[in-house]
C-alpha cells in the first residue's frame, strides 16, 4: 500500500483555497467564516469515505474507520485553523495525511484490526482565542468545557457564541474516544531538518510555553507641549519590554526564545503620548526550570522599567504549559519505521506547540516532522515539497498500520 501523493497534494491545494492570501498562504482564524468553510470541506471528505464523524462540544471533529476488532482506536490528526498570515501546511498536513492514510486503506479494501481515527482540534493556534491547543486541551481534560466556551477573543467575541455561529457546537461528549495511541504528522516550522539535510524529524518532546499579556498604563498628553521630564509614556515601556525579551533570550541562550508578537497602543495617534499599551510576551524553553527563571527575570526587569517611567503595569497569564515528553516506545517506533522506509532521521524537540502535547496526557503519543523550507512558518511562504510530504505521509501510514495491527 502506498499513499497517493497526487491526491494528498490536491487536497492540500483545495483546502488552501479557503481563506487564501498572497504567496500561497491561508488565513483561517479559529471559528471564523473561513474556518467554518475549511471544516465543512474536510468533514465532507470524511463523510465521502463513510467514516463515522462526531463533533464534540468544543468543535473538535473525530472521524473513525471501524476496525475488525473492538477497542480504542489509534488516532492521528492535527488542526486546520491557521494564524492570520499562515501557510497551507501548518496543521493541515497532519489532518489531510491522516485522511489520505484512511483512503489508502479503503482503496486497498483493507480493514484495520484496531479502529483508526483522524481528528482536527479546535483553535490550535490560539491567535484569536488563548490558550493555544485549546480543543485538544479540553479533549484531554485540561480545561473544562464551560470555561473554554466563555473565553473572550482578541476581538472581544465569546468563543462559545462563535462556535454556535459557525455550526460546530457539537453534541458528542468531549474526549469520549480515548485513543489507544496518537501520532501527529507536522511540518517542523523551523530550520533544523533542512540544515541537517534530514528527511524525518523524530520528535521526542515539546518545549514549555509561557504567554502573558501586559497592560502598561501611563498618561496620555500632548506630543508637542509635554516636557520630556514630565512624561509617563506607555509606548516607551512597551518598547523597553520588547528589547528586554530579546536581551533575556540571548543572555540565557540554550533553547530559550522570546517574542513580543502583539502591541496595541491607545489612542494610537501620531500626536498623543500613548496612555495605554497592551502587549503579549511568548517565552519558551525545553527546560522547565530555565523557563521559570526567564519569567522571573523578565518580571523584575519590567518592574524596574515601570518604576523609571512611573507607569503602572499589570499582567495576565494566557498560557503556561510545561515541557512534554512523548512516549519513548512510540518515538522509537516512528524512528524505526522511518529508517526501514529508507529515510534519514534525527531526534529533536518541537519548538512549536501541537495538539499532540495535549494528547500525550491521555495516551502514548509521538510526532513526525518533515522539513520546512528556510525554516519558515506562520508565514504565507511556508513550504514543504511533495517529496518531503510523501516521505512524512508514508512514515505515518506505516506507523499507523503497525499500531492498528494491520501490517
Ligand atoms: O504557538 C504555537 O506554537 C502553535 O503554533 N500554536
Ligand atoms: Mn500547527
Ligand atoms: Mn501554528
Amino acid at each position: 500500500m502506498r499513499i497517493n501523493i497526487v491526491r494528498l497534494m490536491e487536497r492540500l491545494a483545495t483546502l488552501a483555497k479557503i481563506g487564501a492570501i498572497d504567496h500561497g498562504g491561508c488565513s483561517r482564524l479559529a471559528l471564523s467564516d473561513a474556518d467554518r468553510d475549511g471544516r465543512d470541506l474536510v468533514v465532507r471528505w470524511m463523510r465521502e469515505l463513510d467514516l463515522e464523524v462526531s463533533i464534540d462540544g468544543i468543535g473538535n471533529v473525530v472521524a473513525v474507520l471501524a476496525g475488525a476488532a473492538d477497542g480504542a482506536p489509534v488516532m492521528t490528526g492535527s488542526h486546520i485553523d491557521t494564524v492570520a498570515t499562515g501557510g497551507r501546511f501548518d496543521g493541515n498536513l497532519g489532518v489531510l495525511a491522516g485522511l489520505e492514510v484512511i483512503q489508502t486503506l479503503r482503496d486497498a479494501g483493507v480493514r484495520p484490526q484496531r479502529s483508526l481515527a483522524v481528528a482536527f482540534f479546535t483553535n490550535e493556534e490560539g491567535a484569536r482565542y488563548a490558550p493555544d491547543m485549546l480543543g485538544s486541551l479540553v479533549y484531554a481534560g485540561g480545561l473544562s468545557l464551560p470555561e473554554a466556551l466563555d473565553i473572550r477573543g482578541v476581538d472581544g467575541t465569546r468563543l462559545g457564541d462563535e462556535l454556535v455561529r459557525i455550526g460546530y457546537a457539537g453534541a458528542s461528549t468531549v474526549g469520549v474516544i480515548k485513543p489507544h495511541a496518537f501520532v501527529e504528522l507536522h511540518i517542523e516550522q523551523g530550520p533544523v531538518l533542512e540544515i541537517k539535510r534530514t528527511s524525518i524529524g523524530v520528535v521526542e518532546r515539546v518545549q514549555g510555553i509561557s504567554w502573558k499579556e501586559y497592560t502598561v498604563s501611563g498618561r496620555s498628553n500632548h506630543a508637542g507641549t509635554t516636557p520630556m521630564s514630565m512624561r509617563h509614556d506607555s509606548a516607551v515601556v512597551a518598547a523597553q519590554i520588547t528589547t528586554l525579551v530579546r536581551d533575556l533570550a540571548l543572555r540565557m541562550g540554550g533553547d530559550q526564545v522570546g517574542t513580543v508578537g502583539r502591541i496595541a497602543l491607545h489612542p494610537n495617534l501620531v500626536n498623543v503620548i500613548a496612555s495605554r499599551a497592551v502587549l503579549t510576551v511568548d517565552l519558551r524553553n525545553t527546560v522547565e526550570s530555565a523557563l521559570a527563571q526567564a519569567e522571573a527575570e523578565l518580571e523584575a526587569s519590567i518592574k524596574a522599567a515601570a518604576a523609571r517611567e512611573q507607569v503602572d503595569v499589570t499582567s495576565r497569564t494566557l498560557v503556561r504549559l510545561e515541557p512534554v515528553e512523548f512516549d519513548a516506545e512510540l518515538v522509537a517506533t516512528v524512528e524505526r519505521v522511518a529508517r526501514q522506509l529508507g529515510h534519514s532521521t534525527m531526534r529533536m524537540p518541537s519548538g512549536a506547540g501541537h495538539d499532540a502535547q495535549m494528547m500525550a496526557r491521555i495516551c502514548p503519543t509521538a510526532m513526525i516532522f518533515i522539513p520546512s523550507r528556510d525554516g519558515l512558518s506562520h508565514n504565507p511562504r511556508e513550504y514543504s515539497s511533495a517529496e518531503e510530504i510523501e516521505a512524512g505521509a508514508e512514515v505515518l501510514l506505516t506507523t499507523l498500520l503497525e499500531l492498528t495491527h494491520t501490517l
